[in-house]
């Protein structure tokens, strides 16, 4: 007789290819998925996070349970507070012979199931993370003996690896790794942007809603506005709808910011790929198919897979590299604390008050706002590392600290002195400008420095550069833009830092 098994699913692990279910059988295997308290609640979760992640959790129980399996599920009305303890109350009435999990996202929860094996008295077996295309092995032979860990270099080695976009010869696909220079158009309006799939919850999502407003009445999101897809059928239609409808306008715009739209043509997949509802390289390997009929052009076929197959691959090698570490890091010394706005979108600067708005209302911000629009505003003001980091985690629907992290700290705010990026992501008013229509809705110009309504991202901006110039002196990236600064006449840049500094407090103060 085979030893009979217990099998832990996590909430965002909720993918047939969860190693914990590798040659699992429904006549051996016991399953346990639970509704907890302490991750509902360690940040406060944006409710589309919640409902998101509780429903799939439901479905996939219930796919499970067709397949054969035997599956205890606890819900969150059943008041268990851990993950640890929902396994040990399961494993007692069991009685498994062995317990299985695929390793967590975060390494919070990791230190938690390191504990496991001595709360019971069977062998845990915590199995690596296969749902990523490079294990935490690949990616550190990889980083070994380099003195900069750059994305671009880590993402050819990924397409040589998995055979994407590469020629008959092994060479890329039109002959250039990187397309990246086509694909930063300002958005103006030039096309229509097309209208989402509205994907009417079903009743088990309903359900779930009805039980998050209930028990989390003052997080934010808005649970009218619910349609993300909860099940892998749901999230490959969305994938479809992508392919078919935005794909071929990604690449140009992916870099827009739009007034009319919260997802102009982004595809909305880190929600399903952070909680196993879709595979990477599936995904990538039906972008490259689009492009190969001929239905999109290769810079947007190109610049997609690279966020998916290079930065999505990427960040999380960083994460796992650094921790626990990382999240320590605050080099630029950064130290105000996060303005309450940040909770209500309450702010007269129009390009953040419709970031910070969508991220609250749908959990969702394209990367543009989430780098451009909000995190240079945190980085530009100095904002609180861990208050900013906190933030993203808590409104995101897609946010799991192995890739809102690296991404926050490393890439938003330069916390960690440059291990994810050589320069940091700071730009003025006007780059927020070129880019999209924000700055025409806006009480502030762009063009302006100082002054009555002028653009507060402009004298933020070069306080930035003259309070940090000492740091980034040796920096090669930053030579340029310090040297305009320092060529600007002295009294002008004394009346730009005076002027912001003079702002800042208002600003950071309700003031719209
Ligand atoms: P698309 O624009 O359609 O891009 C396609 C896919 O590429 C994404 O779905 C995602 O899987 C991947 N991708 C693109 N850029 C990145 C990146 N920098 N890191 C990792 N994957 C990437 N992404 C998250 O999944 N969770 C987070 O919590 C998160 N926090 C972020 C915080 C900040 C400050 C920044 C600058 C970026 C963050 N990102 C995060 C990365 C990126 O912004 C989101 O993945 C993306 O906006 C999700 O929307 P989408 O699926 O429509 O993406
Ligand atoms: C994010 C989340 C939430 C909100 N709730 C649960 C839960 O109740 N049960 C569960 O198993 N997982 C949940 N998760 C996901 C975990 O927090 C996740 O596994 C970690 O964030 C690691 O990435
Ligand atoms: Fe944002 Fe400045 Fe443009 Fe207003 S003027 S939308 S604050 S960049």
């Amino acid at each position: 007789m085979k030893e009979s098994r217990l099998l832990v699913i996590l909430g965002d692990q909720l993918s047939l290819a969860n190693p914990a279910l590798d040659a699992a059988e429904p006549s051996r295997d016991h399953i346990l998925l639970a509704e907890v308290a302490d991750e509902a609640s360690y940040v406060p979760h944006n409710r589309h996070k919640l409902v998101l992640i509780f429903s799939a959790m439901r479905h996939f129980r219930d796919a499970l349970r067709k397949r054969g399996f035997s599956v205890t599920y606890v819900p969150l009305s059943a008041h268990v507070t851990s993950l640890s303890e929902a396994m040990v109350q399961t494993q007692l009435e069991i009685a498994a012979q062995s317990i299985h999990a695929c390793l967590p996202g975060e390494h919070r929860v990791q230190q938690m199931m390191e504990d496991w094996a001595q709360l019971v008295d069977v062998p845990v077996n915590l199995h690596q993370d296969t749902r990523f295309l490079c294990s935490l092995d690949g990616f550190e032979q990889w980083a070994q003996g380099r003195k900069e860990l750059r994305m671009e270099y880590f993402y050819r080695e990924m397409r040589k690896k998995h055979c994407l976009l590469l020629d008959e010869n092994g060479k890329p696909e039109g002959g250039s790794w990187n397309y990246d220079k086509e694909n930063r158009k300002g958005w103006r309006g030039q096309l229509d942007i097309p209208r989402r799939p509205d994907n009417a919850p079903d009743a088990i999502t309903r359900e779930v809603i009805a039980e998050v407003l209930e028990r989390f009445p003052d997080n934010a999101g808005d649970l009218e506005l619910f349609r993300y897809a909860v099940t892998h059928e749901g999230a490959q239609q969305e994938l479809d709808w992508f392919c078919e409808h935005a794909l071929q306008h990604f690449g140009r715009y992916q870099d827009g910011l739009a007034e009319e739209s919260p997802w102009l043509f982004h595809s909305l997949v880190a929600l399903y790929l952070n909680i196993g509802l879709l595979e990477p390289l599936a995904v990538c390997q039906q972008v490259e198919a689009i492009w190969r009929e001929g239905k999109c052009e290769l810079a947007a076929a190109e610049g997609f897979i690279r966020q998916i197959l290079g930065w999505r691959e990427y960040v999380r090698g960083i994460y796992w590299r650094n921790m626990p570490q990382y999240a320590q890091h605050n080099f630029l010394n950064a130290k105000t604390p996060l303005p309450q706005w940040f909770w209500t979108g309450d702010t007269s600067m129009r390009c953040m008050s419709q970031a910070i708005d969508q991220s609250l209302s749908l959990g969702y911000a394209h990367h543009i706002q989430r780098l451009m629009v909000i995190g240079n505003f945190a980085l530009l003001a100095g904002l609180e590392v861990e208050a900013v980091c906190e933030w993203y985690l808590a409104v995101y629907v897609d946010a799991f600290e192995w890739v809102e992290l690296p991404n926050t700290l490393g890439m938003a705010l330069h916390a960690d002195g440059g291990i994810m990026a050589s320069k940091p992501y700071a730009a003025s008013g006007k780059y927020i400008q070129r880019q999209g229509n924000h700055c025409k809705q806006c009480a502030y110009d762009p063009g302006k420095a100082t002054g009555e309504g002028a653009c507060p991202f402009n004298a933020l901006y070069w306080r930035f550069i003259d309070k940090h110039k000492e740091t980034f002196a040796s920096n090669a990236r930053m030579n340029l833009i310090l040297a305009n600064w320092r060529k600007r006449d002295p009294i002008e840049r004394q009346a730009i830092v005076d002027w912001a500094d003079q702002r800042l407090p208002t600003l950071l103060a309700s003031d719209a």
